[in-house]
Protein backbone atom coordinates (compact mmCIF):
# COMPACT_ATOMS: atom_id res chain seq x y z
CA UNK A 1 0.00 0.00 0.00
CA UNK A 2 1.51 3.52 -1.00
CA UNK A 3 2.14 5.83 1.69
CA UNK A 4 -0.53 8.42 0.70
CA UNK A 5 -3.22 5.47 0.99
CA UNK A 6 -1.96 4.61 4.30
CA UNK A 7 -2.67 8.23 4.97
CA UNK A 8 -5.33 8.78 3.57
CA UNK A 9 -6.93 5.41 5.62
CA UNK A 10 -5.88 6.75 8.48
CA UNK A 11 -7.34 9.93 8.49
CA UNK A 12 -11.17 8.83 7.16
CA UNK A 13 -11.19 6.30 10.07
CA UNK A 14 -10.39 9.00 12.46
CA UNK A 15 -13.26 11.29 10.65
CA UNK A 16 -10.96 13.69 9.06
CA UNK A 17 -11.76 15.40 5.62
CA UNK A 18 -9.50 14.54 2.87
CA UNK A 19 -9.59 17.38 0.24
CA UNK A 20 -7.95 17.15 -3.09
CA UNK A 21 -5.71 20.39 -2.09
CA UNK A 22 -4.28 18.02 1.40
CA UNK A 23 -3.39 15.46 -1.12
CA UNK A 24 -1.65 17.83 -3.28
CA UNK A 25 0.18 19.01 -0.33
CA UNK A 26 1.27 15.53 1.04
CA UNK A 27 5.79 16.16 1.09
CA UNK A 28 7.53 13.43 -1.60
CA UNK A 29 9.82 12.38 1.72
CA UNK A 30 5.95 11.36 3.45
CA UNK A 31 6.75 8.01 5.67
CA UNK A 32 3.19 7.13 6.81
CA UNK A 33 4.87 5.06 10.04
CA UNK A 34 7.01 8.39 10.43
CA UNK A 35 4.18 10.55 10.31
CA UNK A 36 2.47 8.38 12.94
CA UNK A 37 4.92 8.87 15.13
CA UNK A 38 4.90 12.43 15.22
CA UNK A 39 1.80 13.25 14.74
CA UNK A 40 -1.02 10.26 13.88
CA UNK A 41 -0.87 8.33 17.33
CA UNK A 42 -1.59 11.54 19.47
CA UNK A 43 -4.67 12.55 16.94
CA UNK A 44 -7.85 12.63 18.72
CA UNK A 45 -10.52 10.72 16.56
CA UNK A 46 -13.50 13.43 15.65
CA UNK A 47 -17.10 12.66 15.71
CA UNK A 48 -18.07 14.96 12.82
CA UNK A 49 -15.76 15.45 9.43
CA UNK A 50 -13.17 18.19 10.22
CA UNK A 51 -10.85 19.78 7.53
CA UNK A 52 -7.30 18.31 8.52
CA UNK A 53 -4.43 20.88 9.26
CA UNK A 54 -2.51 20.09 6.23
CA UNK A 55 0.94 21.82 7.85
CA UNK A 56 0.74 18.99 10.39
CA UNK A 57 1.95 16.51 7.03
CA UNK A 58 5.52 18.04 6.82
CA UNK A 59 8.52 17.12 8.93
CA UNK A 60 8.37 18.65 12.13
CA UNK A 61 11.89 19.66 12.59
CA UNK A 62 11.72 22.12 9.49
CA UNK A 63 8.40 23.53 10.62
CA UNK A 64 9.86 23.60 14.34
CA UNK A 65 12.97 25.11 13.50
CA UNK A 66 13.89 28.52 15.31
CA UNK A 67 13.51 31.83 13.34
CA UNK A 68 14.98 34.76 14.39
CA UNK A 69 14.99 38.58 12.89
CA UNK A 70 16.24 41.84 14.20
CA UNK A 71 16.20 45.27 12.24
CA UNK A 72 19.16 46.46 12.81
CA UNK A 73 18.83 49.88 10.73
CA UNK A 74 15.94 51.55 9.92
CA UNK A 75 15.25 54.95 8.92
CA UNK A 76 12.17 55.74 11.30
CA UNK A 77 12.61 59.54 11.75
CA UNK A 78 9.64 62.08 11.77
CA UNK A 79 9.75 63.98 8.41
CA UNK A 80 10.66 67.78 9.55
CA UNK A 81 11.07 70.92 7.33
CA UNK A 82 14.46 70.64 5.70
CA UNK A 83 16.21 74.12 4.96
CA UNK A 84 18.82 74.84 3.24
CA UNK A 85 21.91 74.44 6.08
CA UNK A 86 20.64 71.02 6.67
CA UNK A 87 22.43 70.42 3.86
CA UNK A 88 26.20 71.28 5.12
CA UNK A 89 25.54 69.75 8.17
CA UNK A 90 24.60 66.81 5.92
CA UNK A 91 27.58 66.60 3.79
CA UNK A 92 30.06 67.52 6.73
CA UNK A 93 28.37 64.66 8.55
CA UNK A 94 29.20 61.91 5.65
CA UNK A 95 32.24 63.56 5.69
CA UNK A 96 33.40 62.79 8.56
CA UNK A 97 31.69 58.83 8.42
CA UNK A 98 33.78 58.09 5.42
CA UNK A 99 36.73 59.95 6.50
CA UNK A 100 36.86 57.61 9.39
CA UNK A 101 36.29 54.78 7.10
CA UNK A 102 39.18 55.61 5.28
CA UNK A 103 41.58 56.80 8.17
CA UNK A 104 41.53 52.66 8.66
CA UNK A 105 43.88 52.21 5.91
CA UNK A 106 47.21 52.89 7.11
CA UNK A 107 48.47 54.37 4.06
CA UNK A 108 46.01 57.43 5.16
CA UNK A 109 47.06 57.79 8.35
CA UNK A 110 49.10 61.02 8.63
CA UNK A 111 46.26 62.82 6.28
CA UNK A 112 46.01 66.43 6.18
CA UNK A 113 43.37 68.40 5.77
CA UNK A 114 43.01 70.26 2.37
CA UNK A 115 43.88 73.69 3.83
CA UNK A 116 47.41 72.43 5.33
CA UNK A 117 48.27 70.76 1.66
CA UNK A 118 47.42 73.97 -0.17
CA UNK A 119 50.32 75.07 1.93
CA UNK A 120 52.94 72.62 1.86
CA UNK A 121 56.02 73.17 -0.66
CA UNK A 122 56.11 71.60 -3.54
CA UNK A 123 57.51 68.05 -3.84
CA UNK A 124 56.67 67.64 -0.21
CA UNK A 125 54.30 64.43 0.09
CA UNK A 126 51.12 64.55 1.58
CA UNK A 127 47.89 62.97 1.89
CA UNK A 128 44.10 64.16 1.69
CA UNK A 129 40.66 63.14 1.87
CA UNK A 130 38.20 65.04 0.39
CA UNK A 131 34.62 64.98 -1.68
CA UNK A 132 35.15 64.77 -5.67
CA UNK A 133 34.01 68.79 -6.62
CA UNK A 134 35.16 68.10 -10.15
CA UNK A 135 36.38 65.75 -12.82
CA UNK A 136 38.03 66.46 -15.83
CA UNK A 137 40.19 65.07 -18.44
CA UNK A 138 42.92 67.46 -19.61
CA UNK A 139 44.32 68.11 -23.45
CA UNK A 140 46.82 65.66 -23.19
CA UNK A 141 44.87 62.87 -21.31
CA UNK A 142 45.57 63.21 -17.37
CA UNK A 143 42.45 63.55 -15.33
CA UNK A 144 42.18 66.36 -13.28
CA UNK A 145 40.13 65.94 -10.27
CA UNK A 146 39.11 69.06 -7.86
CA UNK A 147 38.94 67.63 -4.22
CA UNK A 148 36.88 69.63 -1.26
CA UNK A 149 36.95 69.05 2.43
CA UNK A 150 35.47 71.57 5.32
CA UNK A 151 38.73 73.72 4.68
CA UNK A 152 38.99 74.04 1.07
CA UNK A 153 39.70 73.25 -2.37
CA UNK A 154 42.57 71.29 -4.08
CA UNK A 155 43.26 70.22 -7.67
CA UNK A 156 44.91 66.17 -8.30
CA UNK A 157 45.71 65.07 -10.91
CA UNK A 158 45.78 61.75 -12.45
CA UNK A 159 48.32 61.24 -14.41
CA UNK A 160 47.73 58.93 -17.87
CA UNK A 161 51.13 57.00 -17.46
CA UNK A 162 49.93 55.38 -13.70
CA UNK A 163 47.30 52.90 -15.69
CA UNK A 164 46.12 51.58 -12.24
CA UNK A 165 44.94 55.43 -11.18
CA UNK A 166 43.40 55.83 -14.87
CA UNK A 167 41.61 52.34 -14.44
CA UNK A 168 40.07 53.92 -10.68
CA UNK A 169 39.36 57.00 -12.66
CA UNK A 170 36.79 55.60 -14.46
CA UNK A 171 34.82 55.01 -11.54
CA UNK A 172 35.01 58.01 -9.75
CA UNK A 173 31.79 60.20 -9.19
CA UNK A 174 30.80 63.60 -8.23
CA UNK A 175 30.71 64.08 -4.41
CA UNK A 176 31.72 60.76 -3.86
CA UNK A 177 34.85 60.53 -0.78
CA UNK A 178 38.17 59.18 -1.84
CA UNK A 179 41.67 59.39 -0.08
CA UNK A 180 44.50 60.50 -1.75
CA UNK A 181 48.78 60.48 -1.52
CA UNK A 182 50.89 62.13 -3.50
CA UNK A 183 53.38 64.72 -3.51
CA UNK A 184 52.30 68.49 -4.11
CA UNK A 185 52.54 70.86 -6.72
CA UNK A 186 51.69 74.33 -6.54
CA UNK A 187 47.93 74.06 -5.30
CA UNK A 188 48.27 70.87 -6.44
CA UNK A 189 49.01 66.91 -5.80
CA UNK A 190 50.15 64.65 -8.35
CA UNK A 191 48.35 61.60 -7.39
CA UNK A 192 50.19 58.37 -6.32
CA UNK A 193 47.50 56.41 -4.78
CA UNK A 194 43.64 56.72 -4.77
CA UNK A 195 41.80 55.03 -1.95
CA UNK A 196 38.17 54.29 -2.00
CA UNK A 197 36.14 53.53 1.55
CA UNK A 198 35.35 50.18 -0.11
CA UNK A 199 34.53 47.00 2.32
CA UNK A 200 36.97 44.68 2.99
CA UNK A 201 37.17 41.09 2.81
CA UNK A 202 33.96 39.47 4.85
CA UNK A 203 33.37 35.58 6.27
CA UNK A 204 31.57 33.83 4.35
CA UNK A 205 28.61 32.95 6.66
CA UNK A 206 27.42 29.16 7.04
CA UNK A 207 24.78 28.31 9.65
CA UNK A 208 23.95 24.83 10.77
CA UNK A 209 19.94 25.10 9.91
CA UNK A 210 19.00 23.64 6.13
CA UNK A 211 16.67 27.04 5.61
CA UNK A 212 15.90 28.86 2.72
CA UNK A 213 15.72 32.40 2.53
CA UNK A 214 13.65 34.35 -0.91
CA UNK A 215 14.16 37.44 -2.31
CA UNK A 216 11.49 39.07 -4.47
CA UNK A 217 10.68 43.00 -5.80
CA UNK A 218 8.59 44.96 -7.92
CA UNK A 219 5.26 43.56 -8.34
CA UNK A 220 3.57 46.38 -9.08
CA UNK A 221 0.18 45.24 -8.17
CA UNK A 222 -2.61 47.52 -9.56
CA UNK A 223 -0.84 48.09 -12.92
CA UNK A 224 -2.38 46.43 -15.87
CA UNK A 225 0.99 44.52 -16.38
CA UNK A 226 1.23 42.99 -13.03
CA UNK A 227 1.54 38.98 -13.37
CA UNK A 228 -1.08 37.78 -11.03
CA UNK A 229 -0.90 34.51 -12.42
CA UNK A 230 2.70 34.32 -11.67
CA UNK A 231 2.54 35.96 -8.73
CA UNK A 232 0.06 33.58 -7.34
CA UNK A 233 2.10 30.70 -8.34
CA UNK A 234 4.76 32.06 -5.99
CA UNK A 235 2.47 32.03 -3.55
CA UNK A 236 1.85 28.60 -4.27
CA UNK A 237 5.24 27.50 -4.05
CA UNK A 238 5.94 28.96 -0.88
CA UNK A 239 2.61 27.41 0.79
CA UNK A 240 4.35 23.88 -0.92
CA UNK A 241 1.30 23.74 -3.31
CA UNK A 242 3.03 23.93 -6.83
CA UNK A 243 6.27 22.70 -8.82
CA UNK A 244 8.21 19.62 -8.88
CA UNK A 245 9.23 17.49 -5.59
CA UNK A 246 12.18 19.26 -5.34
CA UNK A 247 11.02 22.60 -5.79
CA UNK A 248 8.47 21.74 -2.49
CA UNK A 249 11.14 20.20 -0.78
CA UNK A 250 12.56 23.97 -1.38
CA UNK A 251 9.83 25.98 -0.42
CA UNK A 252 9.49 23.71 2.65
CA UNK A 253 12.68 25.19 3.96
CA UNK A 254 11.52 28.80 3.37
CA UNK A 255 11.77 30.27 6.92
CA UNK A 256 12.19 34.36 6.04
CA UNK A 257 10.95 35.97 2.49
CA UNK A 258 12.01 39.81 1.83
CA UNK A 259 10.40 41.96 -0.93
CA UNK A 260 12.91 45.05 -1.86
CA UNK A 261 9.62 47.58 -3.25
CA UNK A 262 7.70 48.62 -5.49
CA UNK A 263 4.75 46.05 -4.26
CA UNK A 264 2.32 48.32 -5.94
CA UNK A 265 2.14 50.73 -9.04
CA UNK A 266 0.79 53.12 -6.66
CA UNK A 267 -1.16 56.52 -7.89
CA UNK A 268 -0.57 59.74 -9.61
CA UNK A 269 3.38 58.60 -9.93
CA UNK A 270 4.00 59.52 -13.52
CA UNK A 271 1.85 61.08 -16.25
CA UNK A 272 -0.99 59.34 -17.83
CA UNK A 273 -0.30 56.63 -15.51
CA UNK A 274 -4.10 56.12 -14.57
CA UNK A 275 -5.08 54.49 -18.28
CA UNK A 276 -2.39 51.69 -17.16
CA UNK A 277 -3.97 51.25 -13.79
CA UNK A 278 -6.48 48.59 -13.47
CA UNK A 279 -6.89 49.04 -9.79
CA UNK A 280 -6.66 53.16 -9.31
CA UNK A 281 -6.83 53.45 -5.66
CA UNK A 282 -3.78 53.41 -3.77
CA UNK A 283 -5.67 51.65 -0.70
CA UNK A 284 -7.59 48.66 -2.65
CA UNK A 285 -4.01 48.18 -4.69
CA UNK A 286 -2.38 47.34 -1.25
CA UNK A 287 -5.43 45.18 -0.31
CA UNK A 288 -4.57 42.86 -3.31
CA UNK A 289 -1.38 42.80 -1.74
CA UNK A 290 -2.98 41.47 1.46
CA UNK A 291 -4.67 38.88 -0.42
CA UNK A 292 -1.22 37.52 -1.60
CA UNK A 293 0.25 37.97 1.01
CA UNK A 294 -2.05 37.35 3.53
CA UNK A 295 -2.12 33.58 2.36
CA UNK A 296 1.60 32.74 2.74
CA UNK A 297 2.80 30.59 5.47
CA UNK A 298 2.61 31.89 8.73
CA UNK A 299 6.16 30.16 9.82
CA UNK A 300 8.14 32.26 6.91
CA UNK A 301 8.94 36.05 8.60
CA UNK A 302 7.75 38.62 5.55
CA UNK A 303 10.25 41.55 5.35
CA UNK A 304 8.61 44.63 3.40
CA UNK A 305 10.60 47.58 2.44
CA UNK A 306 8.95 50.44 -0.17
CA UNK A 307 10.04 51.75 -3.68
CA UNK A 308 9.92 54.72 -5.68
CA UNK A 309 5.87 53.51 -6.72
CA UNK A 310 4.80 52.85 -2.76
CA UNK A 311 2.65 55.63 -1.58
CA UNK A 312 6.14 57.27 0.72
CA UNK A 313 7.86 59.95 -0.65
CA UNK A 314 10.58 59.93 -2.56
CA UNK A 315 13.56 60.99 -0.92
CA UNK A 316 15.84 58.48 0.31
CA UNK A 317 15.41 57.25 3.04
CA UNK A 318 11.92 56.15 2.38
CA UNK A 319 10.23 55.43 5.33
CA UNK A 320 7.96 52.27 5.84
CA UNK A 321 5.02 51.50 4.21
CA UNK A 322 2.30 53.89 4.90
CA UNK A 323 -0.04 52.93 8.14
CA UNK A 324 -3.31 53.87 6.25
CA UNK A 325 -2.95 52.45 3.14
CA UNK A 326 -1.66 49.45 3.86
CA UNK A 327 -3.43 48.83 6.82
CA UNK A 328 -4.35 44.99 6.18
CA UNK A 329 -0.27 44.35 5.61
CA UNK A 330 0.24 45.72 8.49
CA UNK A 331 -2.23 43.49 10.65
CA UNK A 332 0.02 40.25 9.29
CA UNK A 333 1.79 38.78 12.56
CA UNK A 334 4.62 37.45 10.62
CA UNK A 335 5.13 41.02 8.40
CA UNK A 336 8.00 43.36 9.23
CA UNK A 337 8.21 46.78 7.56
CA UNK A 338 11.45 48.25 7.03
CA UNK A 339 12.69 51.37 5.75
CA UNK A 340 14.42 51.79 2.55
CA UNK A 341 17.07 50.88 2.64
CA UNK A 342 17.48 49.25 5.48
CA UNK A 343 19.72 46.97 7.33
CA UNK A 344 17.80 43.20 8.90
CA UNK A 345 19.60 40.74 10.84
CA UNK A 346 18.14 37.17 10.31
CA UNK A 347 18.95 33.59 11.92
CA UNK A 348 21.14 34.85 14.65
CA UNK A 349 20.55 31.48 16.94
CA UNK A 350 22.78 29.64 19.33
CA UNK A 351 26.00 31.90 19.36
CA UNK A 352 25.84 32.51 15.34
CA UNK A 353 25.85 35.98 14.43
CA UNK A 354 23.39 35.84 11.47
CA UNK A 355 23.37 36.94 8.40
CA UNK A 356 23.26 40.74 7.93
CA UNK A 357 21.15 41.93 4.82
CA UNK A 358 21.01 45.55 2.98
CA UNK A 359 17.89 45.82 1.40
CA UNK A 360 17.39 48.80 -0.96
CA UNK A 361 14.95 49.72 -3.61
CA UNK A 362 17.67 50.99 -5.99
CA UNK A 363 16.48 54.19 -7.21
CA UNK A 364 20.04 55.33 -7.44
CA UNK A 365 20.54 53.16 -10.05
CA UNK A 366 18.93 55.15 -12.92
CA UNK A 367 21.32 57.49 -12.65
CA UNK A 368 24.57 56.07 -12.13
CA UNK A 369 23.62 53.24 -15.41
CA UNK A 370 22.55 56.97 -17.10
CA UNK A 371 26.02 58.70 -16.30
CA UNK A 372 29.04 56.61 -15.70
CA UNK A 373 30.10 54.80 -18.77
CA UNK A 374 31.97 52.49 -17.05
CA UNK A 375 28.36 51.09 -15.68
CA UNK A 376 26.74 51.61 -18.88
CA UNK A 377 29.38 49.86 -20.95
CA UNK A 378 29.25 47.04 -19.21
CA UNK A 379 25.92 45.84 -19.37
CA UNK A 380 24.29 48.89 -17.69
CA UNK A 381 20.63 47.69 -16.29
CA UNK A 382 21.49 43.68 -16.93
CA UNK A 383 24.20 43.84 -14.27
CA UNK A 384 22.79 45.45 -10.89
CA UNK A 385 25.56 43.50 -9.68
CA UNK A 386 28.24 45.93 -10.66
CA UNK A 387 26.11 48.82 -9.58
CA UNK A 388 25.73 47.29 -5.95
CA UNK A 389 29.83 46.74 -5.86
CA UNK A 390 30.07 49.92 -7.47
CA UNK A 391 28.44 51.45 -4.31
CA UNK A 392 29.90 49.42 -1.89
CA UNK A 393 33.56 50.48 -2.73
CA UNK A 394 31.73 54.33 -2.26
CA UNK A 395 30.35 53.26 0.84
CA UNK A 396 27.15 54.88 0.16
CA UNK A 397 24.05 54.01 -1.80
CA UNK A 398 23.43 57.00 -3.56
CA UNK A 399 26.98 59.53 -3.26
CA UNK A 400 25.75 62.28 -6.17
CA UNK A 401 24.13 64.81 -4.97
CA UNK A 402 21.77 65.47 -8.19
CA UNK A 403 21.48 61.29 -8.39
CA UNK A 404 18.17 61.13 -6.69
CA UNK A 405 16.45 62.89 -3.75
CA UNK A 406 17.80 62.61 -0.12
CA UNK A 407 15.93 63.79 3.22
CA UNK A 408 18.90 65.71 5.03
CA UNK A 409 19.75 64.09 8.19
CA UNK A 410 21.59 66.52 10.51
CA UNK A 411 22.74 63.97 12.70
CA UNK A 412 24.35 61.48 10.54
CA UNK A 413 23.98 59.90 6.75
CA UNK A 414 21.82 57.15 6.59
CA UNK A 415 22.45 55.68 3.25
CA UNK A 416 26.59 55.45 4.42
CA UNK A 417 26.80 51.71 3.91
CA UNK A 418 28.67 51.83 7.57
CA UNK A 419 27.79 47.97 8.25
CA UNK A 420 29.48 45.69 6.02
CA UNK A 421 26.20 43.76 5.24
CA UNK A 422 26.22 39.25 3.97
CA UNK A 423 23.87 40.09 1.28
CA UNK A 424 23.06 42.83 -0.57
CA UNK A 425 19.85 43.10 -2.18
CA UNK A 426 17.97 45.22 -4.25
CA UNK A 427 15.27 45.26 -6.76
CA UNK A 428 14.04 48.33 -9.24
CA UNK A 429 15.39 47.48 -12.85
CA UNK A 430 12.68 44.91 -13.43
CA UNK A 431 15.93 42.86 -15.40
CA UNK A 432 16.56 39.11 -14.69
CA UNK A 433 18.05 37.79 -11.67
CA UNK A 434 21.91 38.91 -10.98
CA UNK A 435 23.81 36.60 -8.24
CA UNK A 436 27.59 37.85 -7.61
CA UNK A 437 30.07 37.52 -5.34
CA UNK A 438 31.81 40.75 -4.55
CA UNK A 439 34.73 40.28 -1.21
CA UNK A 440 32.27 37.64 0.13
CA UNK A 441 29.25 39.81 0.27
CA UNK A 442 26.49 38.12 -2.00
CA UNK A 443 25.49 41.08 -4.19
CA UNK A 444 21.31 39.91 -5.10
CA UNK A 445 19.29 41.74 -7.78
CA UNK A 446 15.74 40.72 -8.04
CA UNK A 447 13.62 40.39 -11.00
CA UNK A 448 9.68 41.82 -10.72
CA UNK A 449 6.51 40.87 -11.17
CA UNK A 450 5.65 42.98 -14.02
CA UNK A 451 5.63 42.72 -17.61
CA UNK A 452 7.43 45.00 -19.69
CA UNK A 453 6.30 48.52 -19.78
CA UNK A 454 6.21 50.91 -22.81
CA UNK A 455 8.11 53.25 -20.99
CA UNK A 456 11.27 50.25 -20.37
CA UNK A 457 10.66 49.52 -23.91
CA UNK A 458 11.15 53.38 -24.85
CA UNK A 459 13.84 53.62 -23.01
CA UNK A 460 15.79 50.35 -24.79
CA UNK A 461 15.46 47.55 -21.87
CA UNK A 462 15.89 44.17 -23.80
CA UNK A 463 15.87 42.05 -21.08
CA UNK A 464 12.96 42.64 -19.05
CA UNK A 465 12.96 39.13 -16.98
CA UNK A 466 9.39 38.50 -14.59
CA UNK A 467 8.78 36.15 -12.32
CA UNK A 468 11.59 34.79 -11.49
CA UNK A 469 12.84 34.02 -7.49
CA UNK A 470 16.32 33.37 -6.00
CA UNK A 471 15.99 30.90 -3.40
CA UNK A 472 19.27 31.22 -1.22
CA UNK A 473 20.28 27.98 1.41
CA UNK A 474 21.51 29.69 4.38
CA UNK A 475 23.45 26.14 5.76
CA UNK A 476 25.04 25.50 1.81
CA UNK A 477 24.93 28.96 0.78
CA UNK A 478 23.41 27.12 -2.58
CA UNK A 479 21.30 29.80 -4.88
CA UNK A 480 18.51 28.32 -7.18
CA UNK A 481 16.33 30.54 -8.93
CA UNK A 482 13.01 29.46 -10.04
CA UNK A 483 10.90 30.62 -12.62
CA UNK A 484 6.88 30.89 -11.79
CA UNK A 485 6.30 32.83 -15.56
CA UNK A 486 3.34 30.64 -17.25
CA UNK A 487 6.27 29.67 -20.29
CA UNK A 488 7.90 28.14 -17.56
O1 LIG B 1 11.13 51.69 -12.95
C1 LIG B 1 12.07 50.74 -13.08
C2 LIG B 1 12.26 50.41 -14.52
O2 LIG B 1 12.28 51.59 -15.37
C3 LIG B 1 13.59 49.74 -14.75
O3 LIG B 1 13.46 48.79 -15.78
C4 LIG B 1 14.49 50.87 -15.15
C5 LIG B 1 13.55 51.79 -15.91
N1 LIG B 1 13.96 53.20 -15.76
C6 LIG B 1 13.58 54.07 -14.80
N2 LIG B 1 14.18 55.27 -14.97
C7 LIG B 1 14.96 55.13 -16.06
C8 LIG B 1 15.83 56.00 -16.78
N3 LIG B 1 16.05 57.25 -16.35
N4 LIG B 1 16.47 55.51 -17.87
C9 LIG B 1 16.27 54.26 -18.29
N5 LIG B 1 15.46 53.40 -17.67
C10 LIG B 1 14.81 53.83 -16.59
P1 LIG B 1 10.04 51.67 -11.81
O4 LIG B 1 9.14 52.76 -12.30
O5 LIG B 1 10.67 52.01 -10.54
O6 LIG B 1 9.40 50.36 -11.79
FE1 LIG C 1 9.66 48.86 -10.17
ZN1 LIG D 1 11.30 51.12 -8.85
Amino acid sequence: MSEVKKLVGFLFENNYLVTPDLLKSVPSDFYFDDFYQRVGKDLVPQKVKVVFDKSLLFDKEVLNIKTKLKVVENYDKEPCKVEVKDFVTYYKNRYTQLKNILLQRPELQDCVSINRALRKNPDEPASIIGFIYDISVTKSGHVMLELEDPTGKIKVLLSNKNKDLMELGKELIHDEVIGISGNCGKEIVFARELYMPDITLQEYKKCKDDVNVVFAADMHIGSDLFLPEDFGRFIDWLNCDYGTEEQRAMAKKVKYLFFAGDLVDGVGIYPGQDAELVIKDIVEQYDLCYDFISKIRKDIKIVICGGNHDALRLSEPQPCLNRDFAKKLYSLPNVYMVTNPSLINIHAIEGFAGFDILLYHGMSFDYYVNNVDFLRNNGGYDRADLMMEFLLKKRHLGPTHIAGLTMPDTEYDPLVIEKIPDFFVTGHVHHDVVISNYKNVCLIGCSSFQNMSGFQEKMGHENIVPSKIPVVNLKTRKINVLDFSETN
